[in-house]
């Protein structure tokens, strides 16, 4: 960090927090096409965001290639994938590949994490701290710093006293941890402990998987792709981004126009055995428009997947908790994850399944992990999969407060409220990409950010060109996003799960609908609307 940002404040027209997809995006929109004078604050030492610190192993993503990047074409049209869904490792070298086309990192100031923020509506400019000294005084504030920048781990007794090694999944290490000839334990299988898993089980000398819920996991069916596969994929990326832009999770599938009763049994099976085989997140998109309205289409789903996932298990124990008969929850409303051999590793004698739904983890020992029917598995390496405190609590940890001096997290203890996931009444000129309420976790995130990033740009461009101080959204438009929010929502069986998507993860954390289910394209469509009632959107100073 230079010396000369310590103790002075840097005057800016915008600070964005987090060099991630979206934070890299808004720096795009905002000082190459608007051309402000903007800078990123980042807490690590490099760009990439969740792609920099998720180096655990078997990190890869679960959008497929070319959508799963920069929309910008300068980005995609020199940029070659090697596979159909891409290792960390690859994503580190696109973020390089990024750098070289759009010059980020010249505008990033790294090792600069926010610890204050607050707006003063006298000069209508956000003042910004680092744990480090710097200061940032601009006009608009970006915090985009994803849904997992604050991790969760279990408060379990003993986990200072375990004496091998032990990492939370987005605090790895950069260098590789070794785990042969070594008992490992993974505990969590949500998408990060599958991934983990599928490798450390084909590695370790004995692998311990603690699952306290099923992950109803669909074939990846990736792909290597060869020259003529990459020559293709780069003659039809503007196309295949084209498509995602309109279809609800921002993926170039095609979109279900019938309903579940609208097939007959037959159909039905065809519908999703041919979805199930061509992989992805193809199956999740559903066969059918109401695979996550309506229980029977969706217990026909689940019984599909149980099916074809209950052939590949060979000890009948296992297999019932890997993929029991009945649903642990409706099928698709907690993140399914791709997977590539995961349910094989189970075959193998030396990767055990602990059941920690019937005997929860107790507490950490020196030696291992015990549960509540008084095992300890003893183990050299432990990897916590266990999640994060989604969204909210990385936002909340930021130190940032409203004009009242109310901070975030306080302002948010009885409810979230924003107004299209986008700004918090109080909050002037600070605007969420990626964030809560928004399609975030049910989209291909470049793609829902893509959009987030032109809206913020063009709300900016009208701030600036009316010579507008500042704007706040209206409480009442917020509140009024909250209840389409909940009355989509409702309509849904999400709600009957308890999730991160539903803030149920977290031990304490208000339990309330964190994102929106109504897909990328009515999202747009009700952004426009707003902006296009601008003075009953937000109040203008
Ligand atoms: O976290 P999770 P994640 N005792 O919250 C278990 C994105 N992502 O890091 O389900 C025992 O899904 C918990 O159990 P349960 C993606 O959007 C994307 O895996 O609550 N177990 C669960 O199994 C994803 O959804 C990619 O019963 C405990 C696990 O820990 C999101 O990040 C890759 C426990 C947490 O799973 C988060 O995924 C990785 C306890 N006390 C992540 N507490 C790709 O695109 C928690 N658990 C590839």
């Amino acid at each position: 960090m230079p010396s000369t940002l310590q103790g002075q404040p840097l005057e800016l027209d915008a600070v964005i927090a987090g060099a991630g997809f979206s934070g890299i995006y808004i720096l795009h929109r905002l000082r190459d096409e608007l051309k402000l004078n903007v800078k990123i604050l980042e807490a690590g030492p490099d760009i990439g965001g969740t792609w920099y610190w998720n180096t655990y192993p078997g990190a890869r993503v679960d959008c497929p290639a070319p959508v799963y990047a920069f929309g910008i074409e300068e980005v995609w049209k020199n940029w070659t994938w090697s596979e159909l869904y891409p290792e960390q490792k690859e994503l580190g070298a696109y973020f390089r590949h990024v750098d070289d086309v759009l010059s980020v990192r010249k505008d990033c100031i790294f090792n600069a994490r926010i610890t204050a923020g607050h707006f003063n509506p006298i000069d209508g400019k956000w003042t910004v701290q680092t744990e480090n000294g710097i200061t940032v005084v601009a006009k608009y504030f970006v915090p985009a710093i994803g849904f997992t920048a604050q991790q969760y781990v279990p408060d379990w007794k003993g986990l200072e006293d375990f004496q091998g090694t032990i990492h939370h999944t987005s605090t790895w290490p950069q260098e590789p941890v070794d785990v042969r000839g070594k008992r490992v334990a993974v505990i969590g299988t949500g998408s990060t402990g599958l991934q983990i898993t599928q490798e450390w089980a084909k590695d370790a000398a004995e692998t311990f998987v603690f699952q306290r819920t099923p992950n109803l996991a669909l074939p990846m069916c990736q792909q290597k792709l060869d020259e003529h596969s990459q020559r293709q994929m780069r003659d039809e990326t503007a196309d295949l981004f084209d498509r995602s832009r309109k279809t609800s999770g921002g993926l170039p599938y095609e979109s279900p126009a019938r309903k579940f009763a609208e097939f007959s049994p037959d159909e039905i099976a065809k519908i999703l055995e041919g979805l199930y085989e061509s992989g992805g997140f193809r199956y999740w998109a559903g066969g059918y428009i109401d695979l996550l309205l309506n229980p029977e289409g969706n217990r026909a789903a689940y019984d599909y997947w149980a099916k074809r996932t209950r052939e590949r298990i060979h000890d009948p124990v296992k297999r019932d908790l890997l993929a029991p008969l009945e649903p642990p929850h409706p099928f698709g409303t907690k993140r399914p994850s791709l997977e590539q051999d995961y349910y094989e590793q189970f075959n193998k004698p030396n990767v055990h399944l602990v059941n920690t739904k019937a005997y929860p983890i107790v507490q950490l020992t020196p030696q291992g992990i015990m549960t509540d029917d008084g095992n300890i598995y003893e183990v050299d390496i432990i990897a916590l999969a266990t999640g994060f405190d989604a969204t909210t609590g990385g936002l909340a940890k930021m130190g940032i407060r409203d004009v009242n001096g109310v901070e975030l997290g306080e302002r948010w203890r009885d409810g979230v409220l924003s107004f299209q996931g986008l700004m918090v009444p109080g909050f002037p000129n600070m605007f969420l990409p990626y964030s809560i309420h928004a399609p975030t976790p049910f989209s291909n995130g470049p793609v829902g950010i893509e959009f987030q990033a032109d809206f913020i740009r063009d709300i900016i461009k009208k701030i600036e060109g009316e010579k507008i101080k500042f704007i706040d959204p209206r409480p009442e438009a917020a509140q009024a996003w909250k209840t389409e929010m909940e009355f989509i929502a409702n309509m849904t069986l999400f709600p009957k799960t308890k999730s991160w998507y539903m803030g149920a993860n977290i031990p304490g954390k208000k339990a309330e609908l964190l994102y929106y289910f109504g897909g990328i394209p009515r999202y747009r469509e009700r952004c426009v609307e707003a902006f296009n009632v601008f003075s009953e959107t937000f109040i203008l100073c």
